[in-house]
Parts: structure tokens; sequence; C-alpha cells
């Protein structure tokens, strides 16, 4: 795709950072049912399907001309896409046609990281990672065996694998990401199933959430939707982000933000500022909440997070002014600081101190088809989408690594599902608690992924066996043994999955053109193949996958039709479903902690922690000279997997540091100037981009640059891999701890 035509429906925010989300507001107007409808003239064929430039997985309507991909755009059947969809999204064609994803699997013939690898064929490839992990099982047991994936629907086929070999030691990314929200939802509210209706909001705060490079199509549009309704953005953020651009912008002190929450309950609850009908009625343990914030007065909160008193004071008798439609943000990637699954706890309890739960423009519960069965007004509606039934999986033989699930300890918290990625490294190196000896990888890059790149490089040249599976010769899969070529997901159909909001709905991803390099395959197919070779078989009951999404439908009462129309399915006429939408006083039925009741006082975060109401705790600030380090995403790069495809790395192929105007003078450091940065042990060269976008203490850059794969040949050596200069500690439930790293530059 050339570069003019990618730009034509993109959209430039401020600052010159591509927000892109072609279709809304944009020059060409919505994509109307009309333009759609124009689109699929023009091309031959439109294919229902979902985005993966991001795991958001947006539905999508994928255009084929002449068996090519020729645009994709959001799927205007989805109100929540309305035909909407981000640069990344769009550059789908770009990924699928480069000529630098891997083709064929490949098995290392020199020593790991030195870049020698030999073409197989997949038979090859299947019996060398047979044999090698048979080797490793026999040896050390299958616990030895640890699974990482960035969490999706592979996960279903990849991890069983891991369940038939018996080890418990299975990861996703999540402790990186939005670990510890989860654990707040989950310890508030019992569920984790819980979202925020942004667009009917009238007063929005963002603790560390950055809704216009941080993408999300339909979040992003509802937050465009309430600012375009006249609703009020605050933004705390150390940075001068797209998002503080659009608001109110306070420069927070990094680390400090619990202080500002715990203020504002301070504030409205001296001031009778709550929703004491809804706390009543509604929430456990109150009293003790109000006890803890007694003395978090706004001049003590200025003094921990440097926002002036009166602005606290301000925003909070705004917010409270708004209620119920006033939202405080939970976050997205929520791991910032070692307890900030208390901050995220007390960002809850001040939601509901405004009792904006289940009512339009507050927080609300899932309204996933399976959950809602027999729910009052909704019978009818209850398709739970069924799976495939696999037979009983050997128990593991010992626990987890992680500490995961051990009762009376922090890893109580962490979801069973996730684990704490960091930890594997850290076993790897050690053998404690027990040796790891093999990582299978997914669709995931530890190496630029997770804090201390030189840390996970060393542990993985201590394995006995490390396989990948990526569309690219990333950084984890250049220090492979096996290399497995997944094809993209333009390229294959996978199981229908969930993606309920305030009603069901299921989407099913669709295959939208034949293999573009045919020895490349689907991670259905791979695992079950894969499985067969290792006599694990029978745990992939399925022919192939409309099989599989056929057993998923038949016990929904579901057909493939319905998606083949128009990509997903939501029950006929349902409207957006607020259960105390009507009724203040409605039974909250989904809730599913034990006392019935929102926990504001968790005996669960009690008895792991022992802090079952949030407890404030002053974290290390930089001294002289130092600034703390923070990063995060920007609109036209997913993370670390976007980096190399050409036209997105045209776009932006490296970043910079962020510096403060004056902090840089006093160094005698220039915008663009070349640097050093320096954390402890680590050093990475960079450029400075001198702005009075963020604080004097506080340097900034984006993530998942500074790649070290010399086969992704465009992003190579390109600007600073952050990972490389963060320590690796880890947070109270295992979550990475990217907002407490300190750094001194100097110039090169
Ligand atoms: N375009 C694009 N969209 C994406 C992604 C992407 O890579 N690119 N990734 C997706 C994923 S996986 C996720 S998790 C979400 C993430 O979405 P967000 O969580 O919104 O994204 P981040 O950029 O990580 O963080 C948001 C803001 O927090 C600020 N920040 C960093 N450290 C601190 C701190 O210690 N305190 C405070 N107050 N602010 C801090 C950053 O400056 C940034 O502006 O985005 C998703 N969408
Ligand atoms: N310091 C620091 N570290 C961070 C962050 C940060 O802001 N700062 N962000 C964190 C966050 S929020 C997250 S979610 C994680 C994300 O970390 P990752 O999960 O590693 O990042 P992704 O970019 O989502 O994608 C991972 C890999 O998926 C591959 N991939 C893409 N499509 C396919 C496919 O169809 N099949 C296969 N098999 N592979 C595919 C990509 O090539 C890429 O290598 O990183 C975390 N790490
Ligand atoms: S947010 Fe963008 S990249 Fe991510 S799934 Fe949606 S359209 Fe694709
Ligand atoms: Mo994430």
């Amino acid at each position: 795709m050339k570069r003019r035509h990618f730009l034509k429906g993109a959209l430039y925010g401020t600052g010159g950072t591509l927000v892109a989300l072609s279709g809304v507001g944009t020059a060409m107007g919505p994509l109307t049912p009309r333009r759609a409808a124009a689109a699929v003239q023009e091309s031959e064929n439109t294919v229902y399907s979902s985005c993966e430039m991001c795991r958001n997985q947006c539905p999508v309507a994928i255009h084929v001309n002449k068996g090519k991909v020729v645009k994709v755009e959001g799927n205007p059947h989805d109100p929540a896409m309305g035909g909407a969809l981000c640069a990344r999204g769009q550059a789908a064609p770009s990924l699928l046609y480069d000529p630098q994803r891997i083709k064929k699997p490949m098995i290392r013939t020199g020593q790991r990281g030195e870049g020698k690898f030999k073409e197989v064929s997949w038979e090859e490839a299947y019996k060398y990672i047979a044999e090698n992990l048979k080797k490793v099982i026999e040896q050390n047991g299958g616990e030895s065996v640890a699974l990482a994936s960035r969490k999706g629907p592979h996960d279903w086929f990849f991890r069983t694998i891991g369940k038939a070999i018996g080890t418990p030691n299975m990861f996703s990314h999540e402790s990186t990401c939005p670990m510890t929200r989860a654990v707040a939802f989950h310890t508030t509210f019992g569920s984790e199933g819980i979202a925020a209706d942004f667009g009917n909001a009238k007063y929005l705060i963002s603790l560390n959430r950055n809704w216009f490079e941080g993408i999300h199509v339909p979040q992003t549009k509802a937050v465009m939707k309430m600012l375009n309704n006249g609703g009020k953005l605050v933004v705390l953020d150390p940075r001068f982000s797209v998002t503080a651009a659009k608001g109110e912008w306070l420069p927070v002190k990094p680390t400090t933000e619990l202080a500002f929450v715990m203020a504002m309950a301070q504030i409205m609850i001296s001031e009778n500022l709550y929703d004491k009908a809804f706390v009543e009625h509604y929430t456990e343990g109150f009293d003790k909440w109000a006890e803890s914030v007694q003395d978090k007065t706004p001049e003590w909160a200025e003094k921990e997070t440097g926002i002036p008193k009166e602005k606290i004071i301000k925003v909070t008798r705004e917010f409270a002014a708004a209620k119920p439609r006033a939202i405080l943000d939970f976050g997205w990637r929520t791991a910032l600081t070692s307890n900030d699954y208390q901050l995220r706890r007390a960002i809850l309890i001040v939601n509901m101190m405004v009792g904006n739960f289940e009512v339009p423009g507050g927080l609300y519960q899932v309204k996933a088809a399976g959950v809602l069965k027999g729910f009052p007004d909704q019978a009818g509606y209850a398709k739970a989408l069924g799976g495939v039934k696999q037979p009983g999986f050997p128990k593991p033989a010992k626990g987890r690594i992680d500490g995961t699930g051990v009762k009376g300890t922090p890893g109580q918290l962490i979801p069973a599902y996730d684990g704490a990625i960091g930890q594997l490294t850290e076993s790897t190196l050690t053998g404690k608690p027990y040796p790891i000896k093999a990582w299978l990888v997914h669709r995931f890059n530890p190496v630029i992924g997770i804090p201390e790149t030189e840390k996970t490089i060393a542990a993985i040249k201590k394995l006995d066996l490390i396989v990948t599976c990526d569309v690219y010769m990333t950084d984890t899969a250049y220090y492979s043994d096996v290399v497995l070529p997944e094809c993209t997901y333009l390229e294959r159909t996978e199981q229908v999955y969930d993606m309920s909001g305030l009603t069901p709905k299921y989407v099913l991803r669709q295959k939208a053109v034949d293999l573009v390099y045919p020895d490349t395959k689907p991670a259905w197919q791979i695992y079950k193949e894969l499985g067969e070779k290792m006599g694990y078989g029978k745990y992939f009951p399925y022919k192939d996958i409309n099989d599989f999404v056929s057993q998923q439908l038949t016990q929904a009462g579901l057909t493939v039709d319905v998606f083949k129309e128009k990509g997903l399915w939501t029950p006929p006429g349902m409207k957006p479903f607020y259960v105390r939408g009507t009724d203040p006083k409605a039974e909250l039925a989904l809730l599913a902690t034990k006392s019935k009741k929102i926990d504001i006082f968790s005996d669960e975060v009690q008895e792991a922690t022992g802090e079952g109401i949030p407890v404030y705790k002053q974290h290390p600030q930089p001294g002289e000279g130092q600034f703390r380090f923070v990063q995060g995403k920007v609109a036209v790069h997913t993370n670390d997997g976007t980096h190399n495809v050409p036209v997105l790395n045209e776009l932006m192929p490296t970043n910079t540091l962020w510096i403060n105007v004056a902090s840089a003078k006093k160094l005698g450091i220039h915008d663009g100037d070349n640097i050093i940065v320096v954390a402890g042990k680590y050093e990475h060269k960079g450029q400075a981009k001198l702005t009075e976008g963020i604080r004097p203490d506080t340097v900034f850059c984006y993530h998942g640059f500074g790649r070290i794969s010399p086969e992704l040949k465009r992003a190579y050596g390109k600007g600073i891999n952050d990972n490389k200069l963060i320590s690796d500690d880890l947070g109270v439930v295992g979550n990475s701890v990217s907002s407490m790293t300190f750094v001194t530059l100097r110039k090169a």
C-alpha cells in the first residue's frame, strides 16, 4: 500500500500525533452503510472478520479483489465500530504482503543469538520439538516446561499442549498489562467482567489512560462521543499525551496517584458529596474506608502528587456534581508500581461513592450471553457459547513457580490463568523453586516485552529448548531453537469469541484470502499436528476449524450463516442494558462476591496481603540528577508487534526520549542530541526530544523500539528499548513495575 493512500483515511491529532481513526469525523466522513456498500461494489468480495493488528480484535470488513486484500474497514454492522478503524488496523495488507514475514519453519544451526537457521519441513520441525520436549519431560518432569503467550484465541490450541504435558507453568502477558486491575475487579465485584460506558459520561478522569494513543476503537470512539457532547476530561499524566491535549492536564508526580484518589474520597466525605444511599444499599466496609482516608486531606495530597490542592478540590467537586455520569477511569496498562492493585481498588471505591454502577455513563458488568441466563428481562437471549469438549488432562505434579493461587499469600490474588511472567526468567536462571528447562512461546515477544532484556536473554541461553511461533523473526524468535511461522489473521478462520459489553456480542474471525506463503499455518492446525506427533491427539477433538466453530455454535443454537452475513451476533433487537437503569435499588444479581455486596473492604485481600482497605505507601522519588523513566503506547504501533510492518515503520521508524526543556538545559542537552540513558548497570543510546510537555523530574519514551533481531530489517537498532533499562522487580501481585526505575542522562 502506498503511504499516500494509507494516510487518506487517517486523522492527525494534537501535536502531529496520528490519532488515525478513519471513518470517524475525518475528511471522508463516517463509513455509512451506503459508503460501505460502495466499497463492496468496488471490491469483488467483502469478508467480515476481526482485526489482529492488536489484541483488541475489532470487528472488521475486509475487501478482497482478485484474491487480494485491497482495504480493511471497521465492520459497519457493529454500532461500536461504525466503519471506523485505527491506523494499525488499516495497515493489514502491509503486514500480509510483507516479504520479511517468516515463511517456513526453521531450526537453529549456530549458537543461540547467532542468527543461523536452516529452513525445514513442518514434519522435521514437529519431530525436533517432540523429541526434545520428551527428553526435557523425562529428565525434569512436565513442570519444567513453561508456556508463554499473549492471551488470545490461540491459547485454546497452544495451552492444550501444556495441559497434556501436565505443566502448571503457563503464563499470559497480563502481569505486564492489566492484571492489577483484574485483581481489583475480582476482589471488589467478584468478577473481572467490568467495563465503563464512556460515551454516556459527563465527566471523565484518567489517572494513566490515553484513549487517543492506546487505542481501542470502540472505547476511543466512546470518549470522542463524550467530548463531542460537552463532557469534561481531566488527565493526570506526567507528560502531555494526546488525551491530555483534549482535556485538563494535571502533570502528576508518577507513583503518587493513590494520594489523589484518597483525597477525592476525603473531600467527598467531608463535604457530603457522595451517594450515601448507594453506598449503604450496595457496599460493604465503607466505614473502614472513611477511616483510612480521614487524614488524606487536599493539603497532604498536594505535597504527595504535586497537584495544587485547589485543583484537587475543584476536580472532586465537579466530578461529584456530575454523578452518576462521572467516571474515574480504572486504567488499562496498570503495571506501574509495586502496590498498583491498591490504586485500582481505591479507584473502584471512589466510583462507587458516586453510585455510577449499572447506570448510563458509569461502570457496568459485562452482559455476556451465558452470564445473562435466567436473568430478569433477558430470558430467551441466553445463548451461552459452547466449547469443544476435551477428555480430562493429567493433574500437574507440582505447584506453579510464581506462587499463584497459594492461600494466605499475595499469590492468592494472581489470576490462575495468567501467572506472573516476570518470575519465569528468574526461575529459569536460578532453578528455584525448581528448574525450568523449556519455553514454548506463542504470539509474544518477552525479549522486548518484559523488563530486563539482558536477563531474559541470559535465561533463554540456559534453556534446553525454546520454540517460538510468530509472524516475524522477532527478538525472541531470533534466540529460539525452532521458529514456527503462523499465517496472519487475514489468512485464517478462528473460533467464535465473546465481545459482550452492554449487550451480548459474538464475533467470528473468517479467513479472507488464501495463504500468501504456502508453508505458514494457523495455530489450530500447528498445535493439533504437533499434539498428534506427541501422542496427545485425543485432546484435539476437531477435524478442522470449521468443525470447531460448528461444535461451538451448535451448543449455542446459532449457525455460521449469521456470521457470514454480518460478522457478529447480538440478540436481535436488544438494547444496551443497565441493571439500575430505571430502578436505583434494583438487585445486582450478577455480583459474584461472597458478601453479595460490592466489597470496599475485601476479606480476600485482607487474607492475602493484610490490607483489605487500600493503604497509601510512599514510593522513592528521583534524587538530584535522576529522572523517573515512564513509557507508553503510540497511535501507529502496537506494543512490540508492528515496528517492522512496512507502512507503520515508515510512519514512525524510531522513538526519542522526552526531556523537559529546563532539565535538559542543566545537562547541556539540546533537542535532537544523541544521549546515553543510564539505569544502574544498563545503558542505552537514544535521541533527546526537548519538550515542555513533561514534568522536569520525569523522562518518557514510546514502547517497543530498539529492536535487537537483525531480521527485523526495518526496525533493527532504531530507537530505545525501554525494557533494557527497566528493573524486573515484581509488584505485590506479581505485576511488573514500569514506573519505578530511575535513570541519569549524559550526552553521547
Ligand atoms: N495505538 C495503540 N493502541 C493500543 C496499544 C498500542 O500499542 N498502540 N496497545 C494496547 C494495549 S496492549 C494496551 S494495554 C492499551 C494501553 O492503553 P493505556 O494504558 O492508555 O496506554 P499507555 O500508553 O501504556 O499508558 C497511558 C498513559 O499513562 C502514562 N503513564 C506512564 N506511566 C505513568 C505513571 O506512572 N503515572 C501516570 N499517571 N501516568 C503514567 C503515559 O504517559 C501514557 O500517556 O492500549 C492498547 N491499544
Ligand atoms: N517497559 C514496558 N514494557 C511493556 C509495556 C510498556 O508500556 N512498557 N507494555 C506492556 C503491555 S501493555 C503489553 S500488552 C505487553 C505486550 O507484549 P507482547 O504481547 O509481546 O506484544 P504484542 O505487540 O502484542 O505482540 C507480540 C507478538 O505477536 C506477534 N504476532 C502478531 N500477529 C501474530 C499472529 O497472527 N500470530 C502469531 N503467532 N504471532 C503474531 C507479533 O509479531 C509480536 O512479536 O508488553 C508490555 N511491556
Ligand atoms: S484497535 Fe486498531 S489495531 Fe487494534 S484491533 Fe482495533 S482496529 Fe485493529
Ligand atoms: Mo497491554
